[in-house]
């Protein structure tokens, strides 16, 4: 039912809509997320519940994790948390589509007996699973800024673990100067974006350079909103990264190697003028097609409004990862 017609903004070469359009979803959203939004609002209140909102909420009913410690230190932001079900309706995960309603399509994605590969260039080469990762690294919640590069952001509370825990477990080598991150891919149940985006170099692969890894904020991601992850954020393992724009941050990641060069990863690789490398959120460095100075805090009132707010550099956490390119 959230099928649309193809537009020709869908030739947009992008990880993304342009925003021009993508904010103009405000009436697709409010139906898919009238409920959560309805029951803080007067407009809405009492509304009947739609058969795709049960759909949605469904998704998003997953395990508890518990016990569920939140970080002190990253316990609050100067921002309230973004509705849950907005949220979970409004993502990126371009295997099932191209554009923010996937959530339906992502429940394709086979999330048993999952499996992350840790390889190449460290001591203690592991395979994980999901139950050895629960009990071998401290899962914690932190409430993060989420900033995407399309100039949209959110506030997330995520479950899971610094990077560094699995740096100090597997013991890179002195040659390992850079981390990559796939994605799963599997094209009979990811059929990627109606509209052309040319020939897309799948799996998704991102990746770090070591002393970013390394960082107190970057963080795998096993939950969200004090449950195992929904599969449209990225289930059943993901990485968060603060300070990047959204996209550097992997969902559902099958494998993590340690590696001497920097590596090709999807989007630098797709289009490379606009999506770098490093891709830390600063205002002062626009998109070649649009401005990063703001963004649009999206998910703030009733009518799933949004405050304009200046785009902060490192999105805010400068104290954290400032060193690192200095
Ligand atoms: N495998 C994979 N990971 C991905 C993406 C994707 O398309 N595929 N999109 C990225 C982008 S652009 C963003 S903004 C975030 C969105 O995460 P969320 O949907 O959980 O908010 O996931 C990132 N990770
Ligand atoms: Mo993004």
């Amino acid at each position: 039912m959230f099928i649309r017609n193809p537009k020709p903004w869908h030739n947009e070469r992008s990880p993304v809509t342009p925003k021009r359009i993508y904010f103009n979803r405000r009436h697709f959203l409010k139906s898919v997320i009238g409920v959560g939004i309805g029951a803080t609002s007067l407009s809405l209140a009492g509304c009947q519940t739609s058969e795709s909102d049960r759909a949605l909420q469904k998704t998003l009913n997953q395990p508890k994790i518990s016990p569920l410690k939140t970080n002190p230190n990253f316990a609050s932001v100067d921002r309230p948390i973004t509705n849950e079900k907005l949220a979970g309706s409004y993502n990126n995960f371009y295997e099932f589509g191209g554009d923010k309603s996937i959530w339906l399509k992502a429940q394709e994605l086979p999330t048993d007996n999952w499996k992350v590969e840790v390889t190449g260039l460290v001591k203690n080469p592991k395979t994980y699973d999901l139950d050895d990762i629960k009990k071998q690294f401290p899962i914690e919640e932190r409430i993060y800024r989420f900033r995407c590069v399309e100039a949209w952001s959110m506030v997330l509370p995520w479950v899971g673990f610094p990077m560094k825990e699995l740096i100090k477990a597997v013991e890179p080598t002195s040659k390992a100067k850079f981390v990559r991150f796939t994605s799963f891919y599997d094209e009979t149940v990811m059929p990627g974006p109606t509209f052309s985006l040319g020939n897309l170099p799948w799996p998704y692969t991102e990746g770090l350079r070591i002393e970013e890894m390394a960082n107190e904020l970057a963080f795998f991601a096993i939950g969200i909103y004090g449950e195992e992850l929904p599969k449209q954020h990225g289930a059943p393992i993901r990485a968060v990264l603060p300070w990047k724009y959204g996209f550097k941050g992997a969902k559902s990641i099958v494998k993590v190697e340690f590696l001497a060069q920097q590596p090709a990863t999807y989007w630098h690789t797709r289009i490379p003028n606009e999506y770098g490398f490093i891709a830390n959120v600063n205002p002062d460095v626009p998109h070649p097609r649009w401005s990063q100075a703001t963004e649009k805090f999206i998910g703030t009132g009733p009518d799933l409004s949004w405050d304009i707010k200046p785009t902060q550099l490192y999105n805010g956490y400068q104290e954290y990862v400032a060193h690192l390119y200095s």
